[in-house]
């Protein structure tokens, strides 16, 4: 609904559009706290469980209406983390905006094998372009003692200072044991607005995500479409029973509960369309083989061409999706 205030009333707009931080990172990294630094309160506890869905709150840091979600942690112990850090990331919802940056809590500490093959999963999930909008946020400042967190990085291994630089806002350090030191606050939202500079101002939206992920996005929305009228009931069911804070608590769920069943849903859809394209795909490439066979002519190395294509062409395009595209501009979105 406010797609167009920003170019109506530019002004009004920016009072309104907050400035959306998502908290990313393994359990017990300080996600919470660092959530509860930034917000100056204590919003966020610290015993998030998986399957506890994202919690947002929000504050005016010095005329910068700031707006945080956290989320419960990758797990450590976990060996089959995969599942775990997608159940996050499917929860960066689609009905309200993106994300402008996604900060990415770390403690400070030597990057890991594992930290790699979870930086991994976020890229397959949200498409290469996702590291212009992330910044490092490294905790537990207060360990640094005499020195700065330009030291440490300094002297950290080339792995860890080769995926800070692949960060568009860089990196920045809290000590969330101090957490009235606004200051730091200050600078970290400081980098945040650079970094939005650097991406037009855009937040992470729909058009950014890998092709199948769109998909199955633009299909979740479709289905949520369908239920509209489903979900408006469910609503008034719930204002009967509950009030404020509560209902909306209860609202919440419900909707969560809704969007989870609807992605399912559009999984099973899109996974089945492409094995249904890539089936008829191998269907055309028996017939110009048998074709090339029988007859001496040249169309049906066409056919087995045209199909090598066809079943090749998902492949094909997430290559091309790496290369990153000077248009992206143009597009819409805030
Ligand atoms: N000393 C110190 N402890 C911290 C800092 N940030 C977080 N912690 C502690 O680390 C633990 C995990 O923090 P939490 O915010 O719950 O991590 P989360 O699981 O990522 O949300 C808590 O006991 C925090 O008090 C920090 O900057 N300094
Ligand atoms: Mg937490």
């Amino acid at each position: 609904p406010c797609d167009n205030l920003h170019k109506l009333w530019p002004q009004l707009w920016m009072t309104y559009k907050p400035l959306r931080i998502m908290l990313l990172g393994k359990c017990g990294a300080g996600k919470s706290s660092s959530g509860n630094t930034i917000l100056g309160r204590h919003v966020f506890k610290s015993d998030m469980k998986l399957g506890a869905v994202p919690i947002d709150a929000g504050k005016n840091f010095k005329d910068v209406p700031v707006a945080v979600i956290d989320t419960p942690g990758f797990f450590e112990k976990d060996r089959n983390n995969n599942l775990n850090v997608q159940e996050v990331l499917k929860s960066v919802t689609l009905q309200e905006d993106g994300p402008h940056a996604f900060v990415l809590v770390v403690p400070i500490a030597r990057m890991t094998q594992e930290d790699q093959d979870t930086n991994a999963l976020i890229e397959t999930m949200f498409g290469p372009r996702v590291w212009h909008y992330t910044i490092v946020l490294f905790t537990h400042g207060d360990l640094l003692n005499e020195s700065t967190i330009n030291d440490v990085i300094t002297e950290s291994d080339d792995n860890l200072r080769n995926f800070i630089r692949k960060c568009g806002g860089g990196f920045h350090v809290f000590n969330n044991k101090n957490s009235q030191d606004q200051d730091q606050v200050t600078s970290f939202i400081a980098k945040i607005q650079t970094m939005m500079a650097l991406n037009g101002g855009r937040c992470y939206g729909a058009d950014l995500y890998p092709k199948e992920e769109k998909k199955i996005r633009e299909r979740q929305i479709s289905i949520l479409t369908e239920r509209a009228n489903e979900i408006s009931r469910k609503e008034k069911g719930l204002e009967e029973h509950y009030k404020g804070e509560e209902l909306e608590k209860q609202r919440k769920a419900v909707v969560r509960k809704i969007e989870t069943e609807a992605r399912l849903a559009a999984e099973k859809e899109t996974k089945r369309n492409s094995k249904i394209w890539k089936i008829l795909g191998y269907i055309l490439l028996i017939v110009g083989i048998c074709l090339a066979v029988g007859l001496q002519s040249l169309w049906p190395i066409v056919v087995i061409v045209f199909s090598l294509l066809w079943i090749f062409s998902e492949e094909l395009t997430s290559i091309s999706e790496k290369i990153p595209r000077p248009h992206e501009k143009n597009k819409k979105n805030e």
